[in-house]
């Protein structure tokens, strides 16, 4: 590569030495393969001089060029067509699922206890480091569509291994709405908005989804999931994240375990309620997005664990009678522990929106040696899906030599030409074996990748495997593994996704399906809906899991929460700077809330305000502080600091009201008396210490439990 030109550079300065006419070809070299993406001049324009794409100064980007100072603009102005026909072609397709989305780089170590089931270098060397890009994504909205919407959550992570990218390509549930990829396309096309007028966008309280759902009760556990608050996290940094699939794993050895992906928040499982997604997709429709970047700008990096359920490879591929081939079914953690195995750190937010998040690749199909799929009707459709998708999508099959699509392995592929080659590869001999190039390179059947032996048999045909019909009993499980507000969440979801339906006969029919996971579910919905309350058989043993339950037992890790400090001129901006640096050690952002932008000011004191009555609501925030000397003034007479205090009040976040601070709540019709509502004496410091304990317990779930009438 030395004297040639480094074709993925843009420069203003003239292309180095031209490439080499005589020389023949070395026989022993690699082909060209481009830079690894660290190499940062691959990826960069450079020069200080605005140029045409072909490096050409540009005098002018202002005018076009005219015949006269009112002439016709002329054909022949290069420069004008260029820029437009670039500008012309700048959107490429969006995905057809998951096509909004939010990424970040980070590192993932391993822990090395994983080398006794896999021999992936990634995961079986202790404190191996390995390079990861990680996007999360809502399915069914578009690109431009609101983060807060009731939905799964895409959780794809690429690995980028010394042995070769490894993708794990999954969601934030742990189950699928299907058993067989044939059905991918119907599910979507029924949860997408319906295609004459295009609405609703990014819902799914609408007749198709339900329909579907409700016509195949196999669908009945995901959308358990989908109606809990796992359905509206409150970040992408407090969600789980799940493989779905079993895969299979080979130790060093050859022995071979079934096993299940798991990524556990460092941060607790936490999400939104319902009131404050909806809010949110006005106030702020980049909620997620913008949380996720502010975090890793501020240095609170999110983290995750992997860890791994290891079950024995049985020739029946099932476990305490769960078929771990089927997509709709989980292992209980009660049943199987999660192992942890390595931590993931996203430290470093994408440079450019285009270039990383929206290019990048994912392959379920993407594996090392020590990493294999498994017969999964679901995962096997999948398998086919995502090259497919990507070749419309990124406009050929080069797309793998893009930044952030480049393994940080080394690649001698003897792939060829094609729309968007970037590579130039050198040499005469692309094909194996060759006598040319001494039969160079050379394959691995040492430590290649060789699929694991497993005996395939059967008859051909369309089969409906006996073992894949038990619909119920998880979805069962899911509900009786729910505390008593969750549970109401769920029946609350159930009530507005079907009540949002206009036909009678996809409720009845949703309310039947419910009615076979559980009666009380089934009576709640239908009284929500109007309509008679269906009998149905539930499964009958069905013991709960409570590694489903959300809600804490303990205080969790509050780095990245927001609270807001409700200020005016003439409060205690002692306190509020205090406070500041006191949750500021935990790594809580503190943010001034005023009836005025610019600065507030009280006596010598004064503090830069964040947020204004009016470009602020109460979703920004994790907690609320009402200052003391905020009584009489603009912010309290003013009517949107009484919705904003009654919604933080709703949503069971901690309020603390200082001195006269207190006037302001009542005056919000908002209760003094109820859990996760401070009421402190005028010079108290006790704020940071009882907003630390309500942060780390996420909500007052003691209130929202008598908001519930539980
Ligand atoms: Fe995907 N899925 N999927 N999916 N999926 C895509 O690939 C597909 C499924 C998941 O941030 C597409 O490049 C089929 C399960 C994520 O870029 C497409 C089936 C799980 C992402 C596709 C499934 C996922 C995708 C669209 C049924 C969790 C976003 C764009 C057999 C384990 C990745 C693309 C990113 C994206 C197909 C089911 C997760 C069309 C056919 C189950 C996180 O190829």
């Amino acid at each position: 590569m030395t004297d040639q030109p480094d074709t993925h550079r843009e420069s203003s300065e003239p292309a180095a030495a031209p490439l080499p006419r005589t020389a023949p070809p070395d026989p022993r070299s690699p082909t060209g393969v481009p830079e690894p993406p660290t190499a940062p001049d691959a990826r960069r324009q450079s020069g200080e001089r605005l140029t045409t794409a072909q490096g050409l100064r540009v005098d002018d980007t202002d005018h076009s060029l005219t015949a006269g100072p009112r002439g016709p603009v002329l054909l022949e102005d290069h420069h004008l067509r260029e820029k437009i026909t670039h500008f012309d072609h700048e959107r490429i397709p969006e995905r057809v699922v998951h096509a909004r989305g939010a990424g970040a780089h980070g590192t993932f170590r391993a822990y090395g206890n994983a080398a006794s089931v896999t021999k992936a270098a990634f995961l079986a060397e202790a404190e191996a480091e390995t390079d990861v890009f990680v996007r999360f994504s809502t399915v069914l909205g578009s690109r431009g569509s609101a983060d807060t919407v009731r939905d799964v959550r895409g959780f794809a992570t690429k690995f980028y291994t010394s042995q070769g990218t490894f993708d794990l390509v999954g969601n934030n549930f742990p189950v699928f709405f299907i058993q067989d990829a044939v059905k991918f396309p119907d599910i979507i096309h029924a949860g997408k908005p319906h295609p004459d007028r295009e609405i609703p966008q990014a819902q799914s309280a609408h007749d198709t989804f339900w329909d579907f759902i409700s016509s195949h009760t196999e669908s009945t556990h995901m959308a358990m999931w989908a109606m809990s608050d796992r359905g509206i996290p409150r970040s992408y940094r407090t969600m789980e994240g799940f493989g779905v699939h079993t895969f299979r794993l080979e130790a060093a050895d050859g022995t071979t375990s079934l096993v299940k992906f798991h990524w556990k928040p460092a941060l607790g499982v936490h999400s939104l309620v319902w009131e404050e997604a909806q809010i949110a997709q006005g106030a702020d429709a980049d909620f997620h997005r913008r949380d996720l970047a502010d975090a890793i700008d501020a240095g609170a990096f999110p983290q995750w664990e992997l860890g791994l359920q290891v079950m024995p490879d049985t020739p029946d591929e099932t476990f305490e009678g769960i078929d771990l081939l089927d997509p709709t079914k989980i292992v209980p953690e009660e049943l199987c522990p999660v192992q942890r195995v390595g931590i993931m750190t996203l430290h470093a937010n994408p440079e450019n929106y285009f270039a990383e998040t929206e290019q990048v690749a994912f392959h379920v199909d993407h594996l090392v040696p020590g990493i294999h799929v498994t017969n999964d009707p679901l995962m096997q459709g999948r398998l086919f899906s995502y090259l497919d998708t990507q070749l419309s999508r990124l406009g050929g099959p080069n797309f793998a030599q893009l930044p952030i699509n480049r393994p940080h392995a080394p690649v001698n592929d003897m792939l060829r030409d094609g729309m968007h080659q970037t590579a130039v590869h050198d040499g005469i001999v692309a094909y194996k074996p060759n006598a040319l190039d001494d039969d160079r390179p050379t394959a691995s059947p040492d430590d290649g990748f060789v699929t694991v032996a497993t005996p395939v048999e059967g008859t051909k045909g369309r089969h409906h495997p006996v073992s894949f019909t038990d619909h119920f009993r998880q979805a069962r499980l899911f509900w009786l593994s729910m505390t008593p507000v969750e549970q109401a969440h769920v029946a609350q979801a159930y009530a507005f996704e079907l009540g949002k339906c206009a036909s009678p006969r996809v409720q009845e029919n949703m309310l039947a399906s419910l009615a076979r996971v559980d009666a009380d579910l089934a009576s709640r919905v239908a009284t929500g809906l109007g309509l008679p309350v269906p009998a149905g058989d539930v499964p009958e043993g069905v013991e709960p899991s409570p590694a489903l339950s959300q809600v804490p037992t303990e205080p969790g890790r509050v780095e990245g929460r927001v609270v807001g400090v409700l200020v005016a001129d003439g409060a205690d901006l002692g306190a509020v700077a205090a406070l500041r640096s006191a949750l500021g050690e935990e790594g809580v952002v503190v943010r001034v809330v005023a009836p005025h932008g610019g600065e507030v000011a009280s006596g010598d004191a004064s503090e830069p305000v964040d947020r204004t009555l009016l470009t602020t609501r109460s979703v920004e925030y994790d907690a609320v502080v009402i200052a003391d000397g905020t009584a009489g003034t603009p912010l309290a007479a003013d009517g949107r600091t009484h919705v904003l205090l009654q919604e933080a009040y709703r949503h069971g976040k901690a309020i603390a009201a200082v001195g006269d601070g207190t006037e302001v709540l009542r005056a919000a019709g908002v209760a003094t008396e109820a859990p996760g509502v401070h009421v402190l004496d005028a010079g108290s410091d006790d704020a940071a210490r009882v907003l630390r304990h309500d942060l780390g317990m996420h909500r007052a779930w003691a209130r929202l439990e008598a908001l519930a009438g539980l």
